[in-house]
C-alpha cells in the first residue's frame, strides 16, 4: 500500500541526494530515508529496499522520491516538486519568471559541468575496478577546473548567491557538488575566492541542517578512504 509520508531513496554520500535532503531538512518536511549504500552497490542488489527503488525508478539511481505512490527521480525535478507541493518560501524557486529562469539555467548547466566525472574517476572507479582511467580523468579535471572558474567569475560575480542575493535550489545543487570533494580531503573552494566565501555563507544560512546532511562526508574524510588531490 502506498505510504502517506514522503519516502526518499538516498545515500548522503551522493551530492544529488544531499541536495534533496538539504531542502527537506531546511524546511522541516517529514520524510522517511531509505538508505542504500552506494559504496557497497546496495542499489543493485535484490534486497527489499533495492527492489522498491527499482520499482520507483527503473534506472535504480538515487535520489528517488515516493510521495504516496507518485514516484519521481532526477534531483532537479524533485527539488522543484517539493517547492511547488509545499509552497516553500519564494526564495528557493522564485515565481518571478526571470528569477526562476536563472535558477533553471543553473540547474541545466550543473550536469556535465561542475557535476562532471572527476571525483568518480579519481575515487570511486579505482576502488571498484582497481584501475584509474588517466586519459578520461585528465579530460574531466579540465572540465572541473573550467566549471569552477565559471562559478567563481560568472555565477558568483557581484552577487551573494548563484542567481542573486538570496539562496535558491541552484545553490543547494552547486554546493553539494563542491562539498563532494571534501570526501577526498580536497577543498575545491580553495581554488576560487568567491566560491570560498559563498560556501561559508551557504553553510551559515543552512546550519544545523548542512552539518547533519554532510555527516557522511565528514566521516569519509576522517576515515581517509579517498585521500587525494586534483590538478586544478
Ligand atoms: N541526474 C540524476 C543523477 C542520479 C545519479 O546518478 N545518482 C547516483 C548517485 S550520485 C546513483 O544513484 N548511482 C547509482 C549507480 O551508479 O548504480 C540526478 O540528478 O538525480
Amino acid at each position: 500500500m502506498a505510504s502517506e509520508k514522503l519516502v526518499l531513496y538516498t545515500d548522503p554520500f551522493s551530492p544529488v541526494c544531499r541536495t534533496v535532503m538539504l531542502l527537506l531538512e531546511a524546511e522541516g518536511i517529514p520524510y522517511e530515508q531509505r538508505v542504500l549504500d552506494l559504496q557497497k552497490g546496495e542499489q543493485l542488489t535484490d534486497s527489499p529496499v533495492a527492489q522498491q527503488l527499482a520499482k520507483a525508478n527503473p534506472n535504480r539511481l538515487m535520489p528517488t522520491l515516493d510521495d504516496g505512490g507518485f514516484c519521481l527521480f532526477e534531483s532537479a525535478a524533485i527539488v522543484k516538486y517539493l517547492c511547488n507541493k509545499y509552497e516553500l518560501a519564494d526564495h528557493w524557486y522564485p515565481t518571478d519568471i526571470k528569477k526562476r529562469a536563472l535558477v533553471d539555467q543553473y540547474l541545466s548547466w550543473n550536469t556535465g559541468n561542475i557535476r562532471c566525472n572527476a571525483f568518480y574517476l579519481k575515487c570511486v572507479q579505482p576502488l571498484r575496478t582497481g584501475v584509474v582511467n588517466e586519459r578520461r580523468l585528465a579530460e574531466q579535471t579540465v572540465v572541473l577546473k573550467k566549471s569552477l572558474q565559471m562559478i567563481d567569475s560568472h555565477f558568483l560575480k557581484d552577487q551573494k548567491f548563484i542567481t542573486g542575493e538570496e539562496i535558491t535550489i541552484a545553490d543547494l545543487m552547486c554546493l553539494c557538488q563542491i562539498t563532494q570533494y571534501w570526501i577526498s580531503d580536497f577543498n575545491l573552494e580553495d581554488h576560487g575566492a568567491n566560491v570560498k566565501c559563498w560556501v561559508e555563507d551557504c553553510r551559515k544560512v543552512l546550519n544545523p541542517h548542512f552539518d547533519k546532511v554532510h555527516q557522511v562526508v565528514y566521516d569519509c574524510r576522517k576515515a581517509g578512504t579517498f585521500k587525494t588531490t586534483y590538478d586544478i
